[in-house]
């Protein structure tokens, strides 16, 4: 990752700042509502807190589709694969213990798997190197160290084999319609005919089980959302007080989105050292964090078509509160 040589914080000396970290908090402090991007969520404490949420009673996200890979891993595999031999790239290095049932799957079917996670994070894909190749064997781990929102590039195939994609967990949702259909697009444009992507979507459902898994009782994901501030406190010199932000879930339902905010409880200066920037805050203004998208049935496969994949199947729970689609390239 780049890093500007920023000025130094007066008085404590922060980390040093990744010109990406700078752009993003000095242009989303800026705007009007003020808002950061959710990726400043996943410094080591915020993917360990997201890897909490993920077991909350309220959040039914995780628990839901991994019941549906449980359930239905054998014909997902056997639907890409189509009689062919498959090799498996994931976008993202996370969800390790979901895909594990795909890759089991996928053995159980062909022996041996050449597997390719793909994510920003080296340290990421070490991990989940170690993890998998101990596990599962027969896996060959291919770690591919990639930003996927900018398109894929990945190993050249061997004669007769097919190319899944997993996009599980829902991170689609965290994009932007127009974002979303983007890299989707740029996925397709990676693969070839015959090859296909296995994406994880949030359905949309009550508003009050929508609600309760981004404001949970334990208080995780509140947690998560204010561990951004600590964030910037500790890469920036920035000096945001904890205790004077509060978080909130609202569910949109105009845009069909949960968004999460920090709400500052009272006016207050923040000073940000590492970026020589005051930023004023109203009682009651809003910093938005997040938006997690949530598709009507029929949206997902809508979505494929438009970036120039077939939907194939899909896959659902009894509630269906969680879908898992298959587009092929035709
Ligand atoms: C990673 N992503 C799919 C999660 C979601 O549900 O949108 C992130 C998250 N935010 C709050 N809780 C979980």
């Amino acid at each position: 990752m780049t890093t500007t040589a920023l000025p130094p914080a007066a008085g404590r000396v922060a980390e040093p700042v990744s010109a990406q970290t700078a752009l993003a908090v000095r242009t989303g402090l800026a705007a009007q509502p003020k808002r950061l991007p959710p990726w400043l969520f996943y410094d080591h404490e915020g993917s360990r807190l997201f890897d909490r949420i993920t077991e909350l009673p309220e959040y039914y996200l995780t628990r839901t589709e991994r019941s549906i890979l449980a359930a239905h891993a054998g014909a997902m595999i056997a639907q890409a694969a189509q009689g062919s031999r498959l090799r498996i790239a994931e976008l993202g290095a996370g969800s390790a213990d979901k895909t594990r049932l795909l890759l089991a799957a996928a053995i159980a079917r062909q022996g041996t798997l050449d597997y390719e996670p793909v994510d920003v994070s080296p340290s990421a894909l070490d991990a989940a190197r170690e993890r998998i190749e101990r596990e599962i064997p027969g896996v060959r781990v291919c770690p591919r160290v990639m930003d996927y929102t900018h398109g894929l590039e990945l190993e050249e195939m061997h004669e007769g084999e097919r190319r899944l994609v997993l996009y599980i967990g829902s991170s689609i949702g965290n994009f932007d319609p127009e974002e979303a259909a983007q890299l989707l697009q740029g996925v397709r444009a990676g693969l070839r005919r015959g090859d296909s992507l296995l994406l994880g979507v949030d359905l949309v459902k009550e508003d009050s089980t929508l609600l309760a898994a981004y404001d949970d009782r334990a208080g995780v994901t509140a947690a998560f959302n204010l561990n951004l501030l600590h964030r910037l406190n500790r890469e920036l010199g920035a000096d945001f007080n904890l205790e004077a932000f509060g978080h909130r879930a609202v569910w949109n339902r105009a845009e069909s989105r949960i968004e999460m905010h920090l709400v500052s409880r009272l006016s207050q200066r923040v000073r940000l050292a590492a970026l020589e920037l005051d930023v004023e805050f109203a009682a009651g203004e809003t910093i938005h964090t997040e938006n997690s998208f949530k598709y009507l049935p029929g949206q997902p496969e809508t979505m494929l078509t438009e970036a120039g994949f077939t939907p194939a199947a899909s896959w659902s729970d009894p509630n269906r509160w969680f879908a898992v689609c298959l587009g092929r390239v035709d």
